[in-house]
């Protein structure tokens, strides 16, 4: 193993963790890892990998310290543990969060590193397990910039890095809006199964419409962002009026061919609010507007 690559150690070794360790195992890093069950420390141990017998000693071994448990609630366990151990387990270390959660959270836990003297990043990771250290995976990243360009390095060893600010809560705010984005269109596409499943037309025989269809739906959505910043929202494509008149039908038809319209009911309402307030002749990015919450 070169002796050049800075040591990281990874705490947290479940489906991503250890897809984690084993990339930056690959990619010639001394490698330190902890688990709360030891057992999974196996594998990349096998990998060279070494074990370490208590969080607080896995993150005594390297100055790059990678979380990825299911929680940051777990973290937030985890890390109260680490002063108990030794005061100053945590002094001066970068601590990498890659658990998923909210931007309060990752806040909260920066301030935690802040007043124990650590450098915190959070991190949201765009990949399955399956993809780390592959072409398409990402991580975004928020926090200390300067602990981040010092181990910017070492971190794309798991994917890109994309940088999203210094307050820390930015890389998990980034995450959360991508993912909806995507469950979105799971809740949709799975809908539109569930529809035609009614009159057995075949998944995958319908899927053939619906991806290309969804894809250039969703080409539009560098509009729909410009109309968003700019807050001009006036349309000649698709008004709310025109899909005002048009909704009440997937309703319907939900309800004549036995489909839950439990996902659906709340865009009518939507769209019926946004008729009242004297938005009809605006597009659908009016909504981005119409669903922030209002003091
Ligand atoms: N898997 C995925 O596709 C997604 C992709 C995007 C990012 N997510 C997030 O990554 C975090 C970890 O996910 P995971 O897939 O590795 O999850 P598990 O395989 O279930 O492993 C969970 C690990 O967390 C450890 N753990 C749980 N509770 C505690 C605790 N109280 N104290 C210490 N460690 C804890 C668990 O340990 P053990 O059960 O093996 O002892 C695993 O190491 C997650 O935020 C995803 O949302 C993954």
């Amino acid at each position: 193993m070169p002796a050049n690559k800075p040591p990281v150690s990874v705490l947290g070794l479940g489906m991503m963790g250890s897809a984690l360790a084993a990339a930056f195992l690959k990619a010639g890093h001394p490698v330190t890892v902890w688990n709360r069950s030891p057992a999974k420390t196996g594998p990349l141990v096998a990998q060279g990998a070494l074990p370490a017998k208590t969080a607080a000693e896995a993150v005594a071994e390297s100055p790059l310290v990678v979380f990825c448990l299911l929680t940051n609630d777990n973290v937030r366990e985890l890390f109260a543990t680490l002063p108990d151990a030794d005061a100053e387990a945590v002094v001066g270390k970068t601590l990498v969060n890659l658990t998923n959660g909210t931007p309060a959270q990752a806040r909260d836990l920066a301030d935690w590193a802040a007043e124990h003297g650590a450098h915190y990043i959070d991190g949201g990771i765009m990949a399955v397990p399956q993809m780390i250290a592959g072409p398409h995976a990402y991580v975004l990243y928020s926090g200390d910039e300067q602990a981040y360009e010092t181990h910017r390095s070492t971190l794309a060893a798991v994917g890109d890095t994309k940088w999203t600010g210094t307050d820390p809560g930015l890389a998990a705010l980034h995450d959360l809006a991508l993912l909806t984005g995507m469950y979105g269109m799971v809740l949709g596409v799975m809908q539109a199964f569930a529809l035609v499943r009614t009159e057995n037309i075949p998944a995958t025989e319908f899927s053939e419409l619906l991806v290309p269809w969804i894809g250039a739906m969703l080409a539009g959505a560098p509009e729909w962002a410009e109309a968003i910043d700019s807050g001009r929202h006036l349309t000649d494509v698709s008004s709310i009026a025109v899909n005002h008149a048009a909704f009440p039908n997937f309703l319907a038809a939900f309800r004549d061919q036995g489909v839950r319209a439990d996902l659906f009911e709340p865009f009518q309402a939507i769209l019926d609010r946004a008729m009242t307030e004297g938005y009809e002749a605006d597009g659908l990015s009016r909504i981005a507007d119409l669903l922030r919450a209002r003091s």
